[in-house]
C-alpha cells in the first residue's frame, strides 16, 4: 500500500512494493501483473503514476512488456561474482544452464594498435579475432568478441571456438590460466547489439573489457563484450583493511 503522507514519491512507493511481492515470490517470473487500471484502482493514484512505476521496473529489468498482452515478471538477473576467473561456460553450468554460442566472426587480421599493446605482440602481428553471442539457455546473454595471438594458437578452429575457449587453452593447450585485469562500463545497445542480443536500441548494457594472462605471465586474450543489462548483476564482497 502507499502512504500518502509520506515524503517519498508514490511512484516509488509502487515500485517498492511490487519489488516485494516479487521477492515474496507473490509474482513469479513470467507472471503477468495487475492492469494499470487496477493497479491505480488499488493503490488509489492516477495511472501516470502506476505507468511512472511500471516504466521505471521495466528499465531497471524487473518487468517487461509484451505489445497487447501486458506487463510481466522478468527472470532473476544472472549475479556474476567478480572474484574468481571463470568461463562463460563454466558460469552457466554452475548455474545448471546450458551454454552455447553463435560464431558471428572468426578470421585471422593484423592486430589493431590497442590489442597489440595487451597481447603484447609486434603492430603488424596476426591475430584471431572471434566474435560469439553466447547464449544460456538459447537466451542471447552477451556478445563477446576475443583477440588471440595467431602465433601462440596456430591450431585455433571455429569448431573449438563453439565450445570453450578456456577448455581449448588448458585442456588442448595445456596452458594454466591465472588471472586477469578486467575494466567494467555502462552503455546502451545501438542497432547492431540491440538486434543480435534481442533488446530494444537504447537498453542498457554493461560493456567489459577483459585481458587475460596465462601462469607464466603472457597475455594470451583481450575480450571486449557487450552483456545484457537486464539479465546480468556484477557482485563483490569487499573488505575494509
Ligand atoms: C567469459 C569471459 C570472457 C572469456 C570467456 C571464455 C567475462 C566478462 N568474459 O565470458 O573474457 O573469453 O568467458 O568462455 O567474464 P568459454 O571458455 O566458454 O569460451
Amino acid at each position: 500500500m502507499v502512504d500518502k503522507k509520506s515524503p517519498l514519491p508514490m511512484y516509488y512507493q509502487i515500485e517498492e512494493d511490487i519489488k516485494q511481492r516479487i521477492e515474496k515470490e507473490e509474482f513469479r517470473p513470467s507472471d503477468m501483473i495487475p492492469s494499470e487500471r487496477e493497479l491505480s484502482e488499488t493503490f488509489d493514484v492516477s495511472r501516470m503514476t502506476v505507468r511512472q512505476a511500471l516504466n521505471n521496473l521495466v528499465s531497471e529489468g524487473i518487468l517487461y512488456r509484451e505489445k497487447g498482452r501486458g506487463t510481466f515478471v522478468a527472470e532473476k538477473k544472472i549475479e556474476q561474482p567478480l572474484q574468481g576467473m571463470t568461463s562463460f561456460t563454466e558460469d552457466m553450468k554452475a548455474r545448471g544452464m546450458e551454454a552455447s554460442s553463435k560464431l558471428l566472426v572468426f578470421e585471422k587480421t593484423t592486430a589493431p594498435y590497442d590489442i597489440s599493446r595487451k597481447l603484447n605482440v609486434k603492430e603488424d602481428a596476426d591475430v584471431y579475432k572471434i566474435q560469439r553471442i553466447r547464449y544460456a539457455d538459447q537466451k542471447p546473454m552477451a556478445i563477446e568478441t576475443n583477440y588471440l595471438s595467431a602465433a601462440m594458437f596456430p591450431d585455433l578452429d571455429e569448431q573449438t571456438v563453439l565450445g570453450s575457449l578456456y577448455s581449448y587453452v588448458e585442456k588442448k593447450k595445456k596452458q594454466p590460466i591465472a588471472k586477469a585485469s578486467q575494466m567494467i562500463e555502462a552503455t546502451t545497445a545501438d542497432e547492431n547489439q540491440a538486434a543480435l542480443l534481442d533488446i530494444p536500441v537504447d537498453a542498457a548494457i554493461l560493456y567489459i573489457e577483459r585481458n587475460s594472462i596465462l601462469s607464466d605471465g603472457t597475455p594470451f586474450e583481450v575480450v571486449k563484450s557487450a552483456y545484457r543489462a537486464d539479465r546480468y548483476k556484477f557482485i563483490s564482497d569487499i573488505y575494509r583493511t
